[in-house]
């Protein structure tokens, strides 16, 4: 007999966290709970506010059809789906058929949004290659430059990851790779997104020497029915959002594309609760061994959902507080 349920989560985030203009105070979102001949299998569907086409109530529906011919033994057509159902449930299956491995990997490339000297004790701590991830783009990008090129004077066997999230036209991003001194620019592993156009972030690529990784880029491509993978080759990496690319095997796809192109490829979060996080390190650990995922998300909020992310002091709050939305069953 199949059964699924579906609970809506409510967690609260850390006070300062802003996402492209809003301030994120709770974080909602579903998940989806599976059960067939006594086995489970759980997954997170939560559209991200500001990078999500989709509404959580649009998932939710559109979750809540799927779900019911699910019960019925039906098979689901994922790439029809909105990304973050089409992860959720997907992820749910795979659990499910046991075909997920438990083993993760947590080592996220430390974030910095703000302050450098927060960044520091992180990076003292860190075992092995040491990469953390700076956000650019918010200020002036002079301001932007000298800071990188300080961090990787500062600490020799440091590796950056950049994001401007599309903050720069082609004038500013010059300007801020002007203050990186042209011998440290290797190590800026990429800069993601630098400007409002994705060609004017490969021009600069080519101008610079400063690697690119795709994320909008990538998102925006991946929807379109001629969407292929080599368009986007002038860049050195693709960050993978499942919850903003869908279903498990879009995103294996999608690897299993980028090795033969020899692109980069990164598995990384759109804040999922740490339920969803945690099964971001397992798919990051099976799928992509050698990559250190984009997981550092953990810290932006005050509670965390039924399954500890390590070494984490936040509260646990329990699935089964949450109110379960919808569920169905049959005798099929
Ligand atoms: O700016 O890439 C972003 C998370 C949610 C939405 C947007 C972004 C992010 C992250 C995730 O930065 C963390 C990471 O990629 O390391
Ligand atoms: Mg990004």
């Amino acid at each position: 007999m199949r059964s699924a349920k579906l609970y809506r989560y409510t967690l609260p985030m850390d006070s300062g966290v802003i996402l492209r203009d809003n301030k994120l105070k709770e974080r909602e979102g579903l998940i989806v709970e599976l059960c067939d001949q006594g086995r489970t299998g759980r997954g997170e569907i939560a559209p991200l506010v500001g990078f999500s086409h989709e509404t959580l109530a649009d998932a939710q529906q559109m979750a809540q059809t799927q779900l019911e011919r699910w019960v019925r033994g039906e098979t689901l057509d994922f790439n029809s789906l909105f990304p973050s159902v089409a992860f959720g449930i997907s992820m749910a299956e795979l659990e499910l058929a046991g075909e997920l491995p438990e083993a993760g990997n947590y080592r996220a490339a430390p974030l910095c949004t703000g302050d450098p000297d927060e960044l520091i004790p992180a990076l003292n701590a860190m075992e092995g290659e040491k990469v953390a991830k700076v956000k650019v783009g918010l200020y002036e990008p002079i301001r932007d430059g000298m800071l990188v090129n300080l961090f990787l004077e500062s600490m020799p066997d440091l590796t950056l990851r950049l994001d401007a999230n599309r903050a720069w036209t082609k004038e500013k991003a010059d300007k801020f790779a002007k203050y990186i001194t042209p011998s440290l620019r290797h190590r800026i592993a990429f800069l993601e997104e630098p400007c409002k156009s994705p060609a004017d972030s490969l021009s600069f690529a080519i101008d610079t020497g400063i690697s690119i990784a795709w994320d909008e880029t990538l998102q925006e491509a991946v929807t379109k029915p001629d969407f292929s993978l080599e368009d986007l080759m002038g860049g050195k990496t693709i960050v993978i959002k499942p919850t903003l690319i869908g279903s498990v095997q879009r995103c294996q796809a999608l690897i299993q594309r980028a090795s033969e192109l020899k692109l980069q490829a990164i598995i990384s979060s759109s804040i999922e609760s740490s339920l969803g996080l945690t099964q971001l390190a397992r798919m990051a650990k099976w799928l992509l061994p050698n990559e250190v995922p984009g997981l550092d998300t953990i810290g932006l909020f005050k509670a965390q959902l039924e399954v500890s992310w390590p070494d984490c002091q936040l509260p646990v709050m329990t699935l089964a507080e949450q109110p379960v939305v919808w569920s169905s069953e049959s005798d099929q």
